[in-house]
């Protein structure tokens, strides 16, 4: 653009947003477009970016969460105000509740008009909205701040423990223009966004005399560990210290879910037995039953806690030693030292393995039966089959018991390959987070999803065929929220609150869009058409009829469930 009259050249405030995000190496947006943020989305392709086009923001929102959780680079979704923005706001909350960084970027009306409430298009004062869900929110008022608007937000979304961040843009702020010679001073690319952390010595040196005195050690790894990119150093912890393990369901793959030293399929014996227990990028909330009570059995435990975030520890109980930093920096101090701590008894070692052994033995047992119609196990049983074949392939997972069951029955061998509804259980992830991982990695996505769940976020179908992504969904399909034989109890024309229409098809809504579907009731149908659709590497999806009557209410969740622990009257 230039000004005849000054003879100068001119930018927008559009161009500076796509520059500022270009020089930080950022080159995927997902979003949303609308009034006034269109524009913004054609600039951004046009620029070279690539553009992804949402049915619902929630699902945008997703995507970027997971993109970031991916590549420890902020995710970006793009929305318009108001309702495009609130949409928005349950992925943002989601990805701060879960640390996965991201930015929320949204267009917003008029600030005279929406201070003074006079109201506008879609008026709303986002900026307060945010807030209280986001680890930080900011507003660009000025063309000459977008550079250093866009750096704080990265630099807030990925430093320390990672978040979402919402960023507040104007609608007058994109048309704003500034000189070129002046746009370029202003944008910069954030120096070190994520700088390591070293761990204090005198910590780590206490983490080690706390491991010294272990007699049952246990090493935890959360989704932190996996988010962290650090597996050769944790892998070798592991194997130097010669410690059991527990990966946290997003952790699994860190190392082979077949390893050896593997303590997955004894976990309520380890956990009620360790006298030690090494947190690496795990919480001890709801998930780890707060690190007390009868999940943790007799024993007080000691526990060494890894994490960016000093004021997690004591969050609910005492840590004999934190270690704060990087989980790189610590694992990597660990390491130094590791030598000097004695290797776990074998009589820890093999009390875990017989264990091991016998839930294992049990559980091959129930996986091998073939039951008509199929259950979850047999089911799962194929998806574990086909995952051991296609290691690079990314897992999405939601549901009560669909979640429940794949969790502990599909192994994964590979980091930051299993994506799932994650520190709030929330259902809805499961196209998002397909989408988000597919693009983001270039490589295919099963999404083993409950019917229920699918449904929070199924148009998106559209938007995979759409893109032609390799994305096969698979819904456990049992006709209702947990399972689908509930009754009214009145005898009314409803049906029961848990219930849904009998025997839908969804296979017939990716036909719908030009993807392929199948509809399997054995166990045999699902493996050919799963191996099928993966090899096409194309959308699909498989509707698996699953017996009604085989989930139970709340999945595995049942004690958390308030009629489960209400007096019968
Ligand atoms: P999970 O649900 O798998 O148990 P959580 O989400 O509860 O895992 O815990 C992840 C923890 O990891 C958070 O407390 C977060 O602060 C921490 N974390 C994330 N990234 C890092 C990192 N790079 N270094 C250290 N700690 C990290
Ligand atoms: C945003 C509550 C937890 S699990 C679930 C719901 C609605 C669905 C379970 O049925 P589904 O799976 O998916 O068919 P399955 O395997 O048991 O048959 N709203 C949000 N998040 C949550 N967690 C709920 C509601 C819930």
């Amino acid at each position: 653009m230039t000004n005849d009259n000054q003879n100068q050249e001119l930018t927008d405030g559009f161009h500076l947003v796509i520059d500022a995000l270009k020089a930080n190496d950022i080159d995927t947006i997902f979003g949303l477009v609308g009034i006034p943020i269109t524009d913004l989305c054609r600039l951004a392709q046009a620029e070279g970016m690539r553009f992804i086009g949402f049915r619902h923001e929630q699902n945008a929102g997703n995507a970027a969460a997971i993109a970031g959780y991916m590549t420890q680079k902020p995710g970006i979704c793009m929305t318009v105000s108001a309702p495009g923005f609130l949409n928005g706001l349950t992925a943002l909350a989601n990805a701060t509740v879960n640390c996965f960084p991201m930015i929320l970027i949204s267009g917003s009306s008029e600030r005279e008009i929406v201070d003074l409430q006079q109201g506008d298009y879609e008026e709303m004062d986002q900026l307060n909205a945010a807030k209280p869900y986001a680890k930080a929110a900011y507003r660009i008022n000025h063309a000459e701040d977008i550079g250093i608007g866009i750096a704080r937000a990265i630099r807030a979304a990925v430093s320390g423990r990672p978040g979402g961040v919402y960023l507040d843009l104007p609608a007058q702020l994109l048309s704003q223009t500034l000189s070129v010679a002046e746009a370029k001073k202003s944008i910069f690319k954030v120096i070190d966004p994520v700088p390591r952390q070293i761990p204090a010595a005198d910590a780590v040196e206490r983490a080690l005399n706390v491991l010294k005195g272990a007699k049952r050690p246990l090493i935890l790894l959360g989704k932190g560990a996996a988010y962290a990119q650090a597996d050769a150093d944790i892998k070798a912890l592991i194997e130097q210290s010669g410690i059991p393990y527990l990966p946290m369901s997003m952790a699994k793959g860190l190392l082979p879910d077949d390893h050896p030293q593997t303590a997955s399929p004894a976990r309520s014996f380890v956990l009620a037995e360790a006298d030690t227990v090494l947190l690496i990028g795990a919480r001890l909330n709801w998930l780890l039953a707060h690190g007390k009570g009868k999940t943790w059995g007799k024993e007080p435990k000691k526990f060494i806690q890894i994490d960016i975030q000093a004021n997690e520890v004591d969050s609910n109980v005492q840590i004999a030693a934190p270690l704060i930093g990087d989980i790189g920096s610590c694992v990597g101090e660990l390491l130094k030292g590791i030598a000097s701590v004695p290797k776990p008894s074998a009589e820890w070692i093999s009390a875990i393995n017989e264990r091991k052994d016998k839930n294992m033995a049990k559980m091959a047992e129930t996986l091998a039966k073939d039951v008509t119609p199929m259950n979850f196990h047999s089911a799962l049983r194929v998806i574990r089959d086909v995952v051991k074949k296609n290691p690079d392939i990314n897992l999405v997972n939601e549901g009560a018991n669909t979640l429940d069951y794949c969790r502990s029955i599909v192994n994964m061998f590979k980091p930051r390959k299993r994506f799932d509804s994650g520190t709030w259980g929330i259902m809805g992830i499961g196209m998002g987070y397909s989408i988000g991982a597919a693009v983001t990695s270039g490589l295919p996505v099963i999404a083993v999803e409950g019917d229920s769940a699918f449904g929070f976020s199924g148009m998106e179908l559209e938007t995979i065929c759409r893109y032609n992504l390799p994305i096969t969904t698979v819904i456990f399909n049992n006709n209702g929220v947990y399972r689908g034989t509930d009754v009214n109890p009145t005898g009314g024309a409803d049906v029961a609150p848990t219930v849904f229409v009998k025997n839908a098809r969804y296979d017939k809504m990716m036909e719908a869009f030009g993807g392929i579907g199948y509809n399997v009731t054995t166990p045999q149908e699902l493996e050919k058409a799963l191996t099928e659709a993966i090899a096409a590497g194309k959308p699909a999806l498989i509707n698996a009829v699953i017996d009604e009557t085989a989930g139970t209410e709340s999945g595995r969740l049942t004690n958390l469930n308030p009629a489960s622990t209400a007096t019968k009257k």
